[in-house]
């Protein structure tokens, strides 16, 4: 394989309603597609997860698109590659950081490769599923009846497990709150991203007895050693998001024992390589993970669902419908959900959705196209 063309597009797409974590809101996506073209003319789209403010990550949209075409793309093109899985390390020599911008690039020469084979991504990866358990990540709410009806509704849908935004002052009492209104066989999670200090550890403890089945990222976005000391303190498991950047990273969180789970997302480990040694790790070490979400279009979700077919993602993923987010998706057919699951495309090749290129042509606010 050689990739002899790729090119950049921003979109905006609205969220059918804003999304308010413990560290900022969105309303609308700026969304950053690739396009990925071989030397056979066979070509893919992948997407970066950036987000428009560095309050998830230190990336942005911007920063990745600067890194794409400046050191990325460079690297890449006009390279003859006898697998993707050679990239990640191609990518990682001399090269800090940026794991987003990289995962974009990475995981679109997966979906190529794919295609390329014949085969479904989530085939070409060793994924052994043909649907993944869905879940669904609720935003902080303005008022606890809100989010009990927020919660009791995505329970109707069949969503299977239901994460709660949480922050300071809308925490313990908010979950208790849902937890009284749905009863105690419901699949109950909290994720603070990073809204808390090793000093909240004996309020945290107010969720033991929630039943939760994890709390995502109490402490800061690249804390290993005080979620170490949090989860002694805790009877709840801790399952990591934002401090996973590696391997080396989830094997530190073993040795450590800063958590018991992780939330793995393919573009905040600079991609699929990552991400599989990660799973693959996990699983050696009976840490049970899950595919997180980061508002994808739906190119970005066939990524996410491909990787969730993987044999130790056992805890439903953050992988909604499209209907979810979006007014129309980009893709067809869009992704959906019945009775909690999502079937995987296992009748198509490479990414197995057909992307719909006069409307993102129509969307595209900003593009640029990279030759070696
Ligand atoms: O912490 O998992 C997170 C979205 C943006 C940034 C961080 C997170 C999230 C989500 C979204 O929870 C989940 C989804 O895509 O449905
Ligand atoms: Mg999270």
């Amino acid at each position: 394989m050689r990739i002899d063309q790729i090119t950049l597009r921003e979109i905006r797409l609205a969220l059918k309603e804003p999304f308010r974590i413990s560290s900022g809101e969105i309303r609308e996506r700026r969304i950053l597609l690739l396009e990925l073209r071989d030397a056979s003319g066979a070509h893919t789209w992948s997407e970066c997860v950036a987000g428009e403010a560095p309050n998830y990550s230190p990336e942005t949209i911007d920063t990745a698109w600067a890194a794409i075409t400046q050191w990325i793309a460079p690297r890449v093109l006009g390279r003859t590659i006898e697998h993707p899985g050679e990239l990640y390390a191609e990518l990682e020599h001399d090269f800090r950081g940026h794991y987003m911008a990289k995962a974009g690039v990475e995981m679109g020469a997966w979906g190529l490769a794919a295609m390329l084979a014949g085969e479904p991504l989530s085939l070409f990866i060793g994924g052994t599923r043909t649907e993944v358990a869905v879940g669904i990540s609720l935003g902080i709410q303005t008022s606890p009846d809100r989010l009990i009806e927020k919660a009791q509704a995505a329970l109707a849908e069949g969503y299977r497990k239901i994460k709660i935004k949480i922050e300071r002052g809308h925490d313990v009492e908010w979950v208790r709150a849902v937890r009284e209104a749905v009863g105690p066989d419901a699949h109950l999670m909290a994720d603070a991203n990073n809204a808390y200090t090793i000093d909240d550890a004996d309020h945290l403890a107010g969720f033991d007895s929630l039943g939760l089945v994890m709390i995502e990222q109490p402490l800061a976005w690249d804390d290993l050693v005080r979620h170490a000391e949090l989860q002694k303190r805790l009877s709840t498991p801790i399952c990591l998001d934002e401090s996973i950047t590696s391997l080396e990273r989830a094997q530190d969180m073993v040795t450590l024992g800063s958590g018991k789970i992780i939330n793995i997302k393919a573009g905040r480990v600079g991609g699929f390589t990552s991400a599989i040694a990660i799973h693959d790790f996990a699983q050696q070490h009976r840490i049970p993970v899950w595919c997180g979400g980061m508002f994808e279009s739906g190119i970005g979700r066939a990524y996410n669902v491909a990787l969730a077919s993987l044999p130790n993602f056992t805890i439903p993923g953050d992988v909604s419908p499209s209907a979810r987010y979006w007014a129309q998706d980009i893709v067809s057919p869009e992704w959906t959900m019945t009775d909690g699951m999502m079937r995987i495309p296992l009748e198509h090749r490479g990414i197995g959705v057909a992307v719909d290129e006069a409307r993102i042509a129509a969307l595209t606010v900003r593009t640029e196209t990279l030759r070696p």
